[in-house]
């Protein structure tokens, strides 16, 4: 039966949070359908999910959790390999409401059950309730038969964390500190719950992130490890780009930075898209007290920084942009021995995210160590 762990943490307990480039033995998604946040009844938004589990599962095991309303459409639209459980959840965010598995060096695999509150609670988050997306952690676990931590006092999302399995965590302080998620706690004592629940010893801290609007700046739009001792980070020398300066400055910061293990980090430029991705189809979507209203011609938050790392490949998102191609290309150096897949996600964009956001990778527990294979 799986246990929730109380009293410990991993850490204590021998456990680490894997990098996304070490090996995994699956992912997860969820299905999205609310009309208050996907444009079009979520048509559009649920043929995208299906274009990036397709491409997942070419690669590793791809399970999908959807809502019983949607549960025959969401079957009928995906493979037979993927597999499709039923769930509930107020969207379609798994790398947020999803857990965090930690592994340790015999085999073993947990989860960790971030306490969730939509991007804020109700100081500054995006819908309420959230307490179906809170409970995904833990369904997914038991599913997997897997015990895990519950961080009953600490508010965190998966995507507002990047690590390099050796120790360090990279961060924002936009995120981390901010206001709706845990105001009474300072800055030292959030380091040590990451380094207690992430199995690290060593947090950079980027300032901002480019979403302040939607999850207060998520470290998975901006950089991310990939291998140990390199990172990619955003990257526009176009004054006019919106997010220019937080690139310039997330840049100059992992530039002068040293990971847990001493080592001065190596930073990849990867491309911003050449125009901002603007909002189209406002009108289709349902407007909700206590949800963010959408509108035409906002700035989506599309970044091609939000790709997916899994077993021989990293899952890319496009948007039509003259610069998709150099971000492929770019991607492809960083990665060399894995195959860059682009997948046409404009639609996540438009809905607040993109695929890092919509996946949750399962570590090989039994495969530590064996990313360079
Ligand atoms: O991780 C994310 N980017 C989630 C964004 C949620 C947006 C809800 N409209």
């Amino acid at each position: 039966m799986a246990k929730r762990i109380i009293g410990t943490t991993p850490k204590q307990d021998g456990y680490r949070m894997p990098a996304e480039f070490e090996k995994q033995s699956g992912c997860w998604m969820l299905w999205p359908e609310r009309n208050d946040n996907w444009r079009d009844g979520a048509k559009p938004a649920q043929a995208a999910f299906v274009e990036v589990a397709e491409a997942i599962v070419k690669y590793e095991k791809m399970t999908v959790c959807v809502s019983h309303e949607q549960y025959a459409n969401a079957r009928a639209r995906l493979s037979p390999a993927i597999r499709v459980v039923e769930m509930s959840s107020n969207d379609a965010w798994i790398r947020d409401c999803g857990p965090t598995f930690v592994v340790n060096d015999h085999g073993g695999i947990r989860g960790v059950d971030w306490s969730f509150n939509a991007w804020g609670g109700l100081y500054d988050g995006l819908y309420f309730p959230w307490d179906k997306d809170d409970s995904v952690a833990q369904k997914v676990c038991e599913i997997e038969n897997i015990d895990s931590y519950r961080t009953e006092n600490f508010v965190l999302e998966g995507g507002s964390i990047h690590v390099d399995g050796e120790g360090t965590v990279l961060t924002t302080e936009m995120c981390l500190l901010s206001e709706g998620r845990n105001p009474n706690m300072t800055r030292s004592e959030i380091e040590t719950l990451l380094c207690e629940y992430l199995g690290c010893e060593k947090v950079l801290w980027l300032k901002d992130g480019i979403d302040p609007d939607e999850t207060n700046g998520h470290i998975d739009d901006v950089a991310c490890f990939v291998r140990p001792g390199e990172v990619a980070c955003i990257w526009t020398d176009d004054e006019n780009n919106p997010f220019y300066e937080v690139a310039q400055e997330a840049y100059r910061a992992l530039s002068e930075a040293t990971d847990a293990k001493g080592r001065k980090l190596k930073v990849h430029k990867l491309t911003m898209t050449k125009k901002p991705v603007l909002l189209k189809g406002a009108e289709t979507i349902d407007r909700v007290e206590g949800t963010q209203p959408r509108k035409n011609g906002e700035i989506s938050i599309a970044s091609y920084m939000n790709f997916l790392i899994i077993n021989d490949a990293v899952i890319l998102p496009q948007y039509g942009d003259e610069n998709d191609a150099l971000a492929v290309r770019q991607v492809q150096e960083m990665f060399p021995e894995r195959d860059v897949v682009g997948v046409m996600t404009t639609e996540v964009a438009y809905g607040g995210g993109n695929i890092h956001c919509i996946t949750q990778q399962q570590p090989c527990s039994t495969c530590v160590g064996k990313w360079q294979e």
